[in-house]
C-alpha cells in the first residue's frame, strides 16, 4: 500500500514495481492478505476462540520480528496443537503411498528419518530449513499468514519459502482456510527437496520480479495449478505433487477419482484459467514430468515483457539486472 501510494504521488504508475534484489530485501516482503485472518474473518474456525487468537498473535510477532539470517524460532507446541497435527498426519500419510508422486514419497521418507516428521511431533522449521538447504538450497523463513502474491513469489526467486509456523484450529483438523504448518510441512516441504521442482519454483519467482500486476496475477494462477494443485504422470498413472492436494485428505481423494476434469499443463492456458479457493478445483492440470513443466515455464517466462533481464547469482543470493536503459 505504501509503495503504491508513493508511485501515485510521483506519477510513476507505469514504472517497474519495486522488487527485492538480494535475500536481505525479503525482510520488506511482508504484505499480508487479511481475508482469512482468525481475528477478522467471522467464518474462521478460531474466530470466537480468544485463546487461539492470542496464540496466533504470538506467532505473528515471531514472524514480524524475524530478519534474514536469523535462526528460525523453535516452538514448544502445546499438547492440543500436537494432537491436531497427529490427526492430520495419520490421515494424510495413509494416502501418500497410493496418491503422491515418487519425488514426494522419497523426500517424505527422508524427512521422517532426519527431520522429526512423525505423528507425535510437529517438526521444527529450523531443522526442516537446514535439510532443504542441503538438498536444493531452499530455505524457510517464518511468515504470519497469507502473503500478497507479489511478495510470496518474489521470495521464491531467492529459493526462500515463506512458511507459516502456527497450526489450524483444533475444531477443524481436516480443513484450514489459510496456510498453516500442516499445509507447509506436509504439502510444500517434501517437494522443495526435489531438484527439478525447486528449480521450477525459483523460475516462477524470478519471472515475477518487477512484473506488472496483470503478469503477477497470471503467475499466481500458474503457481496455483502447479505448486498448489498440480498432478503429474508417473509410469502410466497420475499422481499428485501439489501442496494443496497433499495437505487435504478430501481433495487428494477427489483429484485422483474419476470426477474432475483433467487438462495437460500448458502455461498459456493454465495462467488464465479461473480458480477456486473455497471448494475443490473443477479442473486439474497434468504435467508430463517436472523437466517438461520447467521447460514450458521457461518458454512462457521469456515472453513476459520487461525493460531489463535478470540473472540470479547463487554465490551472493542476489539478482543482477542486465540491459537497464
Ligand atoms: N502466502 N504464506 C503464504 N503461503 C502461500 O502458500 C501463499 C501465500 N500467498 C500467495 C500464495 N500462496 C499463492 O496462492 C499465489 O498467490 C502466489
Ligand atoms: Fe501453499
Amino acid at each position: 500500500l505504501k509503495r503504491a501510494a508513493e508511485d501515485v504521488k510521483t506519477g510513476r504508475e507505469d514504472k517497474v514495481p519495486w522488487f527485492p534484489r538480494k535475500i536481505q530485501d525479503l525482510d520488506k516482503c511482508h504484505h499480508l492478505i487479511t481475508t482469512y485472518d482468525p481475528s477478522l474473518d467471522h467464518s474462521h474456525p478460531g474466530y470466537t476462540d480468544l485463546e487461539y487468537r492470542k496464540r496466533r498473535a504470538f506467532f505473528a510477532d515471531l514472524a514480524y520480528n524475524y530478519r534474514a539470517g536469523d535462526p528460525l524460532p523453535r516452538i514448544e507446541y502445546t499438547a492440543q496443537e500436537t494432537a491436531t497435527w497427529r490427526e492430520v498426519y495419520k490421515k494424510l500419510s495413509s494416502l501418500y503411498p497410493t496418491h503422491a508422486c515418487t519425488q514426494y514419497l522419497d523426500a517424505f521418507q527422508q524427512l521422517e528419518q532426519y527431520c522429526g516428521y512423525q505423528e507425535d511431533n510437529i517438526p521444527q522449521l529450523q531443522d526442516v530449513s537446514r535439510f532443504l538447504k542441503e538438498r536444493t538450497g531452499f530455505q524457510l523463513r517464518p511468515v504470519a499468514g497469507l502473503l500478497s502474491a507479489r511478495d510470496f513469489l518474489a521470495s521464491l526467486a531467492f529459493r526462500v519459502f515463506q512458511c507459516t509456523q502456527y497450526i489450524r484450529h483444533f475444531s477443524s483438523p481436516m480443513h484450514s482456510p489459510e496456510p498453516d504448518c500442516c499445509h507447509e510441512l506436509l504439502g510444500h516441504v517434501p517437494m522443495l527437496a526435489n531438484k527439478e521442482f525447486a528449480q521450477f519454483s525459483q523460475d516462477i519467482g524470478l519471472a515475477s520480479l518487477g512484473s506488472s500486476e496483470t503478469e503477477i496475477e497470471k503467475l499466481a494462477t500458474l503457481y496455483w495449478f502447479t505448486v498448489e494443485f498440480g498432478l503429474c504422470k508417473q509410469n502410466g498413472s497420475i499422481r499428485a505433487y501439489g501442496a494443496g492436494l497433499l495437505s487435504s485428505y478430501g481433495e487428494l481423494m477427489y483429484a485422483l477419482s474419476n470426477k474432475p476434469e483433467y487438462k495437460p499443463f500448458d502455461p498459456e492456458v493454465t495462467a488464465v484459467h479461473p480458480y477456486q479457493d473455497q471448494a475443490f478445483q473443477p479442473v486439474y492440470f497434468i504435467a508430463e514430468s517436472f523437466e517438461d513443466a520447467k521447460a514450458k515455464l521457461q518458454n512462457y517466462s521469456m515472453k513476459i515483457k520487461k525493460p531489463f533481464s535478470l540473472h540470479y547469482d547463487p554465490f551472493t543470493s542476489s539478482v543482477e539486472i542486465l540491459n537497464t536503459p
